[in-house]
């Protein structure tokens, strides 16, 4: 299907990290998947009739399928948007599933070949979220161990009753809770053009930006392998390994991953924030800690700014499984590998 380039939709909250390969001044390689990741796949699957195709259909071309224009096909061809689509650039195909038992093996296939799951259910016919429990999720870990983010799209929500909204929360709650899996719940209309382009890039940002690997839902806490990183990274710029670092070398880790330094002022006003926060966030000389540069990061991940998070993780070499990739690339050897003249 011919995607429409259209208008870039808004939600980012900030333009994702695009990285560039080769190390820099302190030799670290970029290696990260996600940074060589050059496109993202979105299957979109669920129960019948509940707007996969218009879900489909709409991002695509822009325009609701109407019923009296004969309606959308039950199952439209992959759909690959325009690369600028986003702000990330990665393009992004979104790909339509049957939900009859004759396109099983399809299904199965799109899941297995997908980088992000969108799973539809109607805002105006519950028995669909329960189906998602019952049936969906389950039958998608048994195919993707969880390995796969999945964004809950709860479709039609033009049509949905306040009264059947509210019934809607708790089972809502216990899904993020069990299905660590889902990433986030969203509910669009594709009749009215509400959160639909959300909805794709909240797929598109948990390919590149994963909350998983950093972050455990179920108890709010970063997770051993994140928190290993941000040891590592620490200790670089504690050059005096105080456990503390100065106003200088925070300024250094910023240039180093935003190319931005902050003024006095502005790192006044960070650490009063982390100060409040968190205790010994912040030691008696006025100093950043490792707890303080920490609770900096978790902050990042609580508001959804996970591609802050793994900007700094990816400047630093990590991969989406937060292992580091090679890169300490002994002096003596680059020296030998000069072509000799
Ligand atoms: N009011 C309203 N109707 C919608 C919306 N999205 C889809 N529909 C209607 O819901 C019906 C089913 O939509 P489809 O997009 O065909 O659903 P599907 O999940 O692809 O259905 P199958 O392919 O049969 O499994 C159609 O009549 C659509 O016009 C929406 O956002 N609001
Ligand atoms: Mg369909």
């Amino acid at each position: 299907m011919a995607a429409a380039p259209r208008d870039a939709p808004k939600p980012p909250t900030k333009k994702p990290y695009r990285g560039r390969r080769g190390g820099d001044a302190m030799g670290v390689a970029w290696s990260s998947r996600a940074a060589a990741k050059r496109d993202v796949r979105v299957a979109v699957i669920g129960d019948q009739g509940t707007g996969k195709s218009s879900l489909v259909a709409t991002i695509a071309t822009g325009r609701f399928p109407a019923d009296q224009d004969g309606g959308v096909a039950h199952v439209l061809p992959p759909a690959r948007l325009p690369v600028d689509y986003f702000p990330a650039r990665v393009p992004v195909t979104i790909v339509d599933t049957s939900s009859s038992p004759d396109g099983n093996k399809v299904l199965i296939a799109e899941c297995q070949t997908a980088d992000a799951v969108v799973l539809t259910y109607a805002c105006d016919r519950p028995s669909t979220l329960e189906r998602i429990t019952t049936f969906w999720l389950p039958k998608l870990r048994r195919l993707l161990q969880s390995k796969v983010p999945v964004i809950l799209a709860g479709c039609k929500v033009d049509l949905s009753d306040k009264q059947q909204q509210a019934g809607l929360e708790n089972v809502l709650d216990f899904i993020m809770c069990t299905f660590r899996e889902v990433e986030i719940y969203l509910e669009c209309s594709a009749l009215h053009r509400i959160k639909v382009d959300e909805v794709l890039y909240c797929a598109q940002m948990a390919v590149l930006h994963p909350t998983t690997p950093l972050f455990d839902k179920a108890t709010r806490s970063i997770k051993p392998r994140c928190m290993m990183a941000f040891q590592r990274i620490f200790s670089l710029y504690d050059h005096d390994k105080d456990g503390a670092v100065s106003d200088a070398e925070m300024n250094a880790f910023l240039v180093r991953c935003f190319k931005v330094s902050l003024q006095p002022a502005e790192i006044a006003d960070m650490k009063r924030v982390v100060q409040q926060h968190m205790i010994g966030g912040v030691n008696d000389n006025g100093l950043i800690t490792f707890i303080g540069f920490l609770y900096l990061h978790v902050v990042f991940i609580a508001k959804g700014r996970e591609e802050t998070t793994w900007t700094v993780l990816r400047k630093f070499g990590y991969d989406n499984e937060l292992v580091h990739g090679f890169s300490w690339w002994p002096r003596a050897l680059a020296l030998q590998r000069r072509p000799i003249s």
